[in-house]
This record gives structure tokens, C-alpha cells and sequence, in this order.
């Protein structure tokens, strides 16, 4: 009898669910656009909340990847194809200077809105980055600005160059970090021109080689590398690296003009062990 009872219960629990889901004709996907990513910061600008995404738990100095999403608090909803606009600023005891950072633009999801930026330096207790940003809602202008926090990079490992090249030109040179294998790797990153200390634009056609060795091991190289070309779809450069064994590794970077001229790096060599701007990385 028992046993009759549970069955019955199984059978009609089974029955149930089937009838549910086959009633359920259309499926409702609710994807969440940003679970990838986490939020960093919120700044708040009246009934709106602008939420800053990062693949990483904090904003770090390097090449970060960021996604912006303004919430209406009042209707609870994501704001559509606004007009976005940022500007972070570092509040130095001696100055103030901004740092390279890409356009913002609508995402596939509307509600999302991706650009880059490149922080030079971390903040610490007497000197903090301060984010602004800008949008425009149904012809309605809107600002807010918030001081954010800017960490070091993990293990201090140098994962961008500000240098002055002997063009006397100040430059900014980024990597964009990726998922590296014991592989021949896509390897991409950013070359920016400091115009003045706000105001950074992207240089274009230069090359930027590369030559990744192994100090811990009598600085070895690795075959089938390839020199980081700029892209002008993207405006970024592009090439390979190869990486034969896992540990720690240095990119010794050499950066030429359009001129094919080198304004700054240097070859290694038997005398010469590293390039004075460099990238380091372990896998
Ligand atoms: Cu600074």
C-alpha cells in the first residue's frame, strides 16, 4: 500500500512536470549581460546608479577592460543607448594628470556600454584616481565623479611602460592581459602618445618587438614569435608570442616609429640581459 502511494506521488510529480514544461512554450531566457564581470564601483547621480564592471575584483594599474551600466532607480530598469563619456584623473600631491583611456561604446546588449583604460600608477594614502563620468539621457546632461581605487599590479609585475622615447616624446605602452599558454599566443596591446598631461592619443604604425626570454634560465628565448603590428580597425597592436615552457618570463620590447627607427629598447644580448621597457609574466 505504501508503496502504491509513493509510486502514485512519483507518477504524478512526473506528470506535472511534463505538463509544465510542455505548457511553457515560451521560454523567457533571462541572461544576465554582465555575470561574467564584477562590479568595482557605483557612483551615484541622483535616481541614477552608474555601475563600473571588471573582469577583476578591483581596478588595477595596467590595461583595464570596463563595462558601464546606468540603473533608473525610480523604474528599477537599465538605461538604453545613452551617450557616455569618462574621464579619470589622478590627484598627485604635486599635480594632476589623466591616463589613456578608449572612447565608450553601446555593447550588443543595450544596456551595456564597454570602453579601456589604462592607469600609469596605483593610488596610495596621499594620492587617488578620480573617476568622471559623463552621460546624456533623452537630451538630458548628467555628471558625476567619485574617487576610485587603484591597486598595484599582481606580483608587481610590470604590465605597462611609461617612457620617454628619444623622439622626446612621452609614451604609454600597455599590454592587454590575456589567458597565456605554453603556446604560440595572440598578444595585443596599446600605444598611446602623451600629448600633454591630460590628453593622450593613440599612435598609429609603429611596430613594437618583442623578445620574450627566460632570466631564470640562462635567458632563454622562444622560436616563432611575431612582432606587435598596429591594427587599424582596432587601433591596437597585434602579434604572437611564444611561450615553450611554463615560469616566470620577461617580453623585452623594443618600440619603432614609422621610420623604422627604434626610440626606445634595446636588443638583448650576451652583454645587454634586458630591454629597459619590458613586460613580465609567469605561466
Ligand atoms: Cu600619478
Amino acid at each position: 500500500m505504501k508503496n502504491t502511494i509513493r509510486i502514485t506521488t512519483a507518477l504524478t510529480l512526473f506528470i506535472t512536470l511534463i505538463s509544465c514544461s510542455s505548457d511553457d512554450n515560451t521560454p523567457q531566457e533571462v541572461t544576465d549581460p554582465v555575470a561574467h564581470l564584477q562590479m568595482v564601483e557605483t557612483l551615484n547621480e541622483g535616481s541614477f546608479d552608474i555601475e563600473l564592471y571588471s573582469e577583476t575584483d578591483q581596478l588595477h594599474v595596467g590595461y583595464n577592460a570596463l563595462s558601464i551600466r546606468i540603473k533608473d532607480n525610480t523604474s528599477k530598469k537599465y538605461i538604453e543607448n545613452a551617450a557616455v563619456d569618462w574621464n579619470p584623473v589622478m590627484h598627485m600631491t604635486s599635480m594632476q594628470h589623466s591616463c589613456p583611456k578608449s572612447e565608450i561604446s553601446v555593447s550588443e546588449d543595450k544596456t551595456v556600454y564597454t570602453g579601456f583604460v589604462v592607469f600609469q600608477m596605483p593610488g596610495n594614502s596621499e594620492e587617488y584616481w578620480n573617476l568622471k563620468i559623463d552621460f546624456n539621457i533623452n537630451g538630458e546632461a548628467y555628471s558625476v565623479s567619485k574617487k576610485i581605487n587603484v591597486v598595484g599590479s599582481t606580483d608587481d609585475y610590470r604590465t605597462v611602460n611609461v617612457f620617454m622615447g628619444n623622439d622626446e616624446n612621452r609614451y604609454v605602452l600597455a599590454n592587454i592581459p590575456a589567458d597565456l599558454s605554453v603556446s604560440v599566443n595572440d598578444f595585443e596591446a596599446v600605444l598611446f602618445k602623451m600629448e600633454n598631461m591630460m590628453d593622450f592619443s593613440v599612435v598609429e604604425n609603429y611596430i613594437i618587438e618583442i623578445d620574450p626570454r627566460m632570466p631564470g634560465m640562462n635567458n632563454h628565448s622562444s622560436p616563432n614569435n611575431e612582432h606587435l603590428s598596429y591594427d587599424a580597425k582596432t587601433g591596437i597592436y597585434k602579434g604572437k608570442l611564444s611561450l615553450t615552457m611554463t615560469g616566470y618570463w620577461k617580453i623585452n620590447l623594443k618600440v619603432l616609429n614609422n621610420n623604422a627607427q627604434a626610440i626606445k629598447g634595446e636588443d638583448v644580448t650576451e652583454e645587454n640581459e634586458a630591454s629597459s621597457i619590458y613586460f613580465d609574466l609567469s605561466i
